[in-house]
C-alpha cells in the first residue's frame, strides 16, 4: 500500500496525550520523512507540511468539532489537493464507438492495462474489442489474446505483419464494423526515451485518430513521471493518464502527486497483475484509504455543513464597500477564530486589536442558532440592502425569528462595524493594492 507509513503516524497522533502543538509538530514531521520516501517532490513536501501546521494551529475548529477531528480534516484536504482535487474522472466515453490508444515506454504495463480496461468496461456493459499493434516484441500478440480470453474480450491481431499502424486502422474498421463500443489499441513503446515515445505515438495518432490516448506510466519512475505526463499533457487534448503498479513500489505517492500537478487526469491505477486489479483513480477515496479512515467522509461532511467560507468575491464586496448581511453572517460564523477579516484589519494602526465583531468562539454556536433565525426572517431585499432595516422592520425581523430585538440590533450593529472598518480600509490605499494583486492571502 502507498504510504503506509502516514497511516500509523495518524494514529499515534491521535493516541498522543501530549499537548496539541507538540502533537501536531510530530505527526507533520514525521508526515514529512513518509512523503520524502514516496519521493514526492520534496519542495511540494515543504509547502504541504507547512500548510497544514499553519492550519492547525491557526484556524479553530468549527462549533462541536474537536482538534483531532479538525486536523484530520486539514489533512485529508490537504493531501487531496496534493493527489488531483476533488473531482472524479469522468470514465464513460460521452459517445460510441469509441476508440483509446495506449501508449508508453515498454515495460510500462500498456498489454496488461489494455486487457484490464476491457474487463473493466466490459463489466460495465459496453461491447469491446482489442488491437494488438505491437510488431516490436516477440510473441506481443499471443501475450494479449492470453489476456484477451481471461477477460472474455475479442483480440484483433495479424501476427507475421510488421506495419504497427496498418493493424492499428485494420482492427479498429474491423471492430467498428461489427458495432463495437470500444475498441482499445495497444501499441509497442519500445523506447527508452520520452521523446522518441511522443514521437511514435503522436505518428499513430494522426493515421488512427483515436477518440482518446491514454499515456500509461509506471509508478516506479516517481516524481520523473512530472516531465513526461507534463509533455503529453501539453501535446495531446485528448489525453488521460493510468499510473500501473501502485501495489509494486514505494514511490507510488511521487508518481501520482506529479503528475496531478501538471494538471493531467488519472483515470486509473493499477494495483496487481490480475485482470481485475485496476481502479478508477479519485483522490478523496485513495487519501482516505491512505489515511485509514473509513468514516472520513462523514467526518468531511459534517465539517462542511458548519464550515462557512469567506470566499475571494467575498473579500472583494468587502473592500469594494458592498455589506450585505449575508456578507456579515459569513464573517461571523467563519471558521478561522477571528474571522479572516482581521487578518487585513489588523495591519491597520490603532483598530487592529478591538474590532467590534470579534466574538469569542466559544460563544459562536450558542449565537449561531439566533443569527441563523435572524439571517432567515430577513428578506431578500434586507439582506442586500441592510441600511434600509428601522425599528420597524428590526420588530417585525425579530417576531419571525423568535428573538429579542436586541439580538437584530446587534447583529445589525456588527453591520455597521463592518460597513465602518470597510471604509477606513479604502483610505489605505497600499493595502488595498496589495488585498487586489492577491498578495494578502485569506486563507
Ligand atoms: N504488480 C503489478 N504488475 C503489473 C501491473 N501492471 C502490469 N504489471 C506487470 O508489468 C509487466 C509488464 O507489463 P506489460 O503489460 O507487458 O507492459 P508493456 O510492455 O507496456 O506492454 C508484466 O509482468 C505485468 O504483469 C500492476 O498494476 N501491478
Ligand atoms: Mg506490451
Amino acid at each position: 500500500m502507498v504510504l503506509e507509513g502516514v497511516r500509523a503516524a495518524l494514529s499515534r497522533f491521535l493516541r498522543s496525550d501530549k499537548e496539541y502543538r507538540r502533537a501536531v509538530a510530530d505527526f507533520v514531521k514525521e508526515l514529512q520523512k513518509e512523503l520524502i520516501r514516496a519521493d514526492v517532490n520534496i519542495r511540494v513536501v515543504f509547502q504541504l507540511t507547512k500548510r497544514i501546521k499553519e492550519r492547525a494551529l491557526q484556524e479553530e475548529p468549527p462549533p462541536g468539532v474537536s482538534r483531532k477531528d479538525w486536523l484530520i480534516t486539514i489533512v485529508y484536504e490537504e493531501l487531496t489537493k496534493l493527489f488531483g482535487g476533488e473531482k472524479t474522472p469522468e470514465i464513460h466515453p460521452p459517445r460510441k464507438p469509441w476508440v483509446i490508444m495506449l501508449v508508453g515506454l515498454q515495460g510500462s504495463g500498456k498489454t496488461t492495462t489494455a486487457a484490464k480496461l476491457a474487463y473493466y468496461y466490459k463489466l460495465e456493459g459496453y461491447r469491446v474489442g482489442l488491437v494488438a499493434a505491437d510488431t516490436y516484441r516477440p510473441a506481443a500478440y499471443q501475450q494479449l489474446k492470453q489476456l484477451g480470453e481471461k477477460a472474455g474480450v475479442p483480440v484483433y491481431g495479424e501476427p507475421g505483419v510488421d506495419d504497427a499502424v496498418a493493424i492499428a486502422e485494420h482492427g479498429t474498421r474491423f471492430f467498428l464494423e461489427k458495432g463495437f463500443d470500444i475498441i482499445i489499441i495497444d501499441t509497442a513503446g519500445r523506447h527508452h526515451r520520452e521523446e522518441d515515445l511522443l514521437r511514435e505515438m503522436r505518428e499513430i495518432a494522426d493515421k488512427v485518430k483515436p477518440d482518446e490516448i491514454i499515456l500509461v506510466i509506471d509508478a516506479a519512475i516517481g516524481q520523473q513521471a512530472y516531465s513526461i505526463a507534463e509533455k503529453f499533457h501539453k501535446t495531446t487534448p485528448v489525453g488521460s493518464i493510468i499510473i500501473t503498479k501502485l501495489d509494486g513500489t514505494a514511490k507510488g505517492g511521487g508518481a501520482l502527486s506529479a503528475v496531478a500537478a501538471t494538471g493531467a487526469t488519472i483515470k486509473f491505477v493499477g494495483t496487481g497483475e490480475k485482470i481485475d486489479e485496476l481502479e478508477v483513480f479519485k483522490p478523496p477515496r485513495f487519501v482516505a484509504r491512505i489515511l485509514g479512515i473509513g468514516d472520513i467522509e462523514g467526518l468531511v461532511e459534517r465539517i462542511r455543513r458548519v464550515k462557512i467560507e469567506f470566499t475571494e468575491k467575498d473579500v472583494e464586496d468587502f473592500v469594494a464597500g458592498r455589506i450585505t448581511m449575508r456578507l456579515v453572517y459569513k464573517q461571523l460564523v467563519s471558521l478561522r477564530k477571528l474571522g479572516p477579516l482581521r487578518k487585513i484589519l489588523s495591519m491597520i494602526p490603532g483598530i487592529g486589536l478591538n474590532m467590534p465583531f470579534d466574538i469569542d468562539p466559544r460563544q459562536v454556536e450558542k449565537k449561531m442558532k439566533k443569527w441563523t433565525a435572524i439571517i432567515n426572517s430577513m428578506t431578500y431585499y434586507e439582506l442586500d440592502h441592510p441600511d434600509v432595516i428601522d425599528r420597524r422592520r428590526m420588530k417585525r425581523i425579530a417576531r419571525g425569528a423568535g428573538v429579542r430585538v436586541e439580538d437584530v440590533k446587534e447583529l445589525m450593529m456588527q453591520y455597521h462595524a463592518m460597513k465602518k472598518l470597510s471604509k477606513q480600509l479604502r483610505r489605505r490605499k497600499d493595502l488595498l493594492e496589495k488585498l487586489q494583486a492577491g498578495r494578502i492571502d485569506l486563507r
